[in-house]
Parts: C-alpha cells; sequence; structure tokens
C-alpha cells in the first residue's frame, strides 16, 4: 500500500471517509460524465442511473481501480465483491439536499451497528466536487456512533470536495447525503460502486449485469461480479 493510501485508511477509520485525488486521468472523467448525461433523461434535480456498467462498460477500470481494492480488502477482507454494478448519480443545478442517512445493509441490523463496514462506499467524482454544487456532505465519525442519523438536524457535516478524477471512499454508516446543488450553471456527476464483503449478500436488490456485457469484462472484475451477474438462459 502507498503512503497516501495508508493515510486513506487511517481517515476512514477515524472520520468515516477519505478522498484520494488523481486516480482518473481528467479527460476520461469528462468522457464518462458526458456519456452519463446523454442517456440520463431525467431532469428533476438529482438523478439516477441503476445498472451503469450495463450501459457504458468504459466504467470497468474504476470499480477495480487497485488502490480502491486494496483499501477495501484491508476493511472487508478477502475475498469482497462488487454490489451494486454501478450507479450514476447526478446533481443537477438548483437539486435540493438528500436526507442525511446511513447505507443499506443497516436498516436490517440490530443497534448498536458493528464497527467495522457491511458496506464500503465509492464515488468517483467525473466532475469537480464543491460545496456549492452538491458535492456529497458526511459527518466525520458517525461510522463509530452505532446508530443511524436523528431526523433532527445534525450539526458538523463536511463536504466532500474534489476534484475531477478523484474518489470519495465512504464506511456506508457514516451519515452522509448529497448536498443541495445551489448554482445555477455547474453539474455534479458521480459513478457510485459500492463493495461488500463475503457474508453480506441480497442480489435480488441490485441490478444484474448482463451476460454479454459481462462476459467482455477484464477477469479481475468478473470476479468482483461473479454473484450480480443475470443467470444463464
Ligand atoms: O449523491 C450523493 O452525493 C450521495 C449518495 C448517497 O447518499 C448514497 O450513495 O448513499
Amino acid at each position: 500500500m502507498s503512503a497516501a493510501e495508508e493515510v486513506a485508511c487511517r481517515q476512514l477509520e477515524t472520520q468515516g471517509y477519505t478522498v484520494l485525488e488523481g486516480l482518473l486521468e481528467e479527460e476520461e472523467a469528462a468522457r464518462l460524465d458526458a456519456r452519463a448525461r446523454e442517456l440520463m433523461a431525467d431532469r428533476s434535480g438529482y438523478a439516477k442511473l441503476e445498472g451503469a456498467l450495463n450501459f457504458i462498460p468504459a466504467l470497468a477500470p474504476l470499480c477495480m481501480h487497485p488502490a480502491v481494492l486494496r483499501i477495501a480488502g484491508r476493511f472487508l477482507g478477502a475475498p469482497f465483491y462488487l454490489v451494486n454494478n454501478v450507479c450514476m448519480m447526478w446533481c443537477q443545478p438548483g437539486a435540493p439536499g438528500g436526507r442525511l442517512h446511513a447505507d443499506w445493509p443497516l436498516g436490517d441490523v440490530p443497534r448498536p451497528y458493528p464497527p467495522w463496514p457491511l458496506l464500503l462506499q465509492t464515488m468517483w467524482m467525473l466532475t469537480d466536487f464543491t460545496a456549492e454544487n452538491g458535492a456529497t456532505r458526511l459527518v466525520p465519525g458517525t461510522h463509530r456512533s452505532g446508530q443511524p442519523p436523528p431526523s433532527t438536524p445534525v450539526e458538523g457535516e463536511v463536504a466532500a470536495t474534489g476534484r475531477r478524477g478523484a474518489v470519495l471512499i465512504w464506511h456506508g454508516a457514516t451519515w452522509h447525503r448529497n448536498g443541495p446543488n445551489t448554482t445555477p450553471d455547474q453539474h455534479r456527476m458521480g459513478a457510485n460502486a459500492a463493495y461488500i464483503p463475503r457474508f453480506v449478500h441480497r442480489p435480488e436488490l441490485w441490478p444484474r449485469v448482463r451476460r454479454e456485457i459481462y462476459q467482455r469484462l477484464p477477469e479481475p472484475l468478473q470476479k468482483l461480479l461473479e454473484r450480480s451477474v443475470e443467470p444463464v438462459g
């Protein structure tokens, strides 16, 4: 693991999230952003495209980026899996902020939640993420609370900002939401890929990868998706 990855792991342990800059070429991030926008018709403010690997196979290198896999291995043990295919999350100008939450599968888990992650989340920044354009907001340290967020306002939220090509990684128990996009004209596009340890498995919840797409993916990514591919026939 590189020194930057060690720092990222420490931040994940203490704050529940970290941002690694410059993992993806800015030009490639811009291409993926443009492709996602072409495919997404929803202009309602905060739009999602689930199962995006089926439509944008060029997302594959993000899902199996070696730095992300090393960090995921540290927190999830081996083997771990990619669960949600990939979900594009587009925060359009004027989009309202989301509701603070902890991630699946914690809604089904007795409290206090375990300290180790049942889900490790990544959000690839395909545009710059700024405090104004809807960068994901997180409440540092809340992954250690063992609880979901209260319904009352919470102090100490931080916007996870970064340049196009950075990746935000968070422990699924860290309270978070998309920030509001208060700009008139700046878009925020993220590609979300989530990893689970072997003992967490609910394939019926996630968009399966189409078999013809799966067969063309590199072998390491096929392994990460082997429980998420469409059945034969
Ligand atoms: O789009 C965002 O910044 C937030 C995403 C989110 O809340 C989630 O993936 O659980």
